[in-house]
Order: C-alpha cells, then structure tokens, then sequence
C-alpha cells in the first residue's frame, strides 16, 4: 500500500494506523499548493480530488477520506482491535467520532489554515472548537481512549486534529482530560514512529 501524505497533516491519523497495524506501507509526500508529489508527479492525477490523504490499495484500487481508510486499514488487522467487529454497536459509536472528529472538530480548523480567511470566519471556527473540545473533555473523564480502555482509530484521527490547536492558539490545558489524552496518545510507539517518519517528532 502507498499513503499519499502532506506531513502533520489529516494524513497523519492513517500514518499512525499503518504504524499501529504493523502493515507494509510506504508513503509520498504532496505539496498541497501546487498539487505536485514529491520528486515530480501532478497528484491530480492519482486523485482527482486534490486533497490528502489517499491510500492506493495492493489491487491498485485509491481509497480516499479518513474515515473510510482507518476502517479499512483496522479491519485489515481485527486481531490488532483497532475499530470494533462491523456490525456491533461498538462499531457505530467509532463511526460516530469518527464522524464528530471529520465534520465538528476538522472541518472548524479551515479558516486558521486558509490564506485570506476572514476574522469573523475564524472567530465562529475558534467558537466552535472551543464549544465542542469542551464537550469531548467531558467524554475522556475516567477514559484512556475514546471507545473506552481500547486505543481505536478514531483516536488517530483525534491526536491529529488536536496536534493543530497549537497554530490557532488554543490552550488544551483548559481541557485538563484532552491534554493528559494528548500526551497519552503521543507516548504509544506507533505514534512516535509515524510523527518521526513525518519529521515531527
Ligand atoms: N474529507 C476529506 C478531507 C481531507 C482534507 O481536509 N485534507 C486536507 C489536509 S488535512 C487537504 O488535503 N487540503 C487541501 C485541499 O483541500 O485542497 C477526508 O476526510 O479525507
């Protein structure tokens, strides 16, 4: 499998889950102003969306959007445990922060990442975050992950949006239960190895 991957960005959270699955991978990095890959190439052409991440399967079939490629990549894997068995209640609720985690938190970060942005534009996006980093804070009370004792790849996707609340500013020492989750999450080896892959860590 190749992951198609911007560094420290949403790309991260499959770079984790690959990292976690102990699956053969390799990567190739896209500069997303210019849409080129690393060493030449225009990634439209791989994915015509333009965006990361995107993970070319050993058939040669592209998977895009997160949420999709860490079920895949986990159900590669069940023995790992890294999403619920399809079907169980267990699995909505992965897919329901998962869901969270892309639309709510994700999608609020544009405007701190988006040239031009306006001020009322990001004052709704630093709004939104703060009411619902809020509420996640609640959820993380007496958990170590967000499915309960079991990190899942929901928890990927969440490290990776977190990680951006340094940029905006925004403090997650307000939220003691994200900051402790933060630095939870960081100290897993797959975690380390993917962000130093990255060169992040
Ligand atoms: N819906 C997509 C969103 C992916 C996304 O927002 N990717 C960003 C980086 S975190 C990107 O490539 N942005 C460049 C662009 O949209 O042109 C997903 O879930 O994969």
């Amino acid at each position: 499998m190749k992951l198609y991957l911007k560094a420290g960005a949403c790309s991260l959270a499959p770079h984790v889950v690959l990292e976690e699955a102990g699956l053969a991978y390799d990567t190739q990095a896209v500069d997303l102003r210019t849409r080129q890959m690393d060493g030449g190439g225009d990634f439209t052409q791989i994915n015509a969306k333009g965006y990361i991440p995107a993970l070319r399967l050993d058939d040669g079939e592209l998977l895009t959007e997160v949420p999709a490629i860490l079920q895949y990549l986990a159900d590669l894997v069940p023995q790992k445990k890294l999403a619920p068995p399809n079907g169980s209640r267990a699995r909505y609720r992965l897919q329901e922060w998962l869901t969270f985690i892309g639309t709510e938190l994700h999608k609020s970060f544009i405007p701190f990442f988006f040239p031009g942005a306006s001020d009322e534009w990001k004052k709704f996006g630093r709004a939104n975050l703060e009411r619902r980093l809020a509420w996640t804070n609640g959820q993380l009370a007496g958990r170590a992950y967000l499915l309960g004792e079991e990190f899942s790849v929901a928890d990927a996707y969440l490290f990776t949006v977190l990680s951006w609340t340094k940029f905006i500013p925004l403090d997650l020492g307000q939220w003691p239960n994200l900051a402790a989750y933060q630095q939870r999450v960081a100290a897993r080896p797959a975690v380390q190895a993917a962000l130093k892959a990255e060169g992040l860590a």
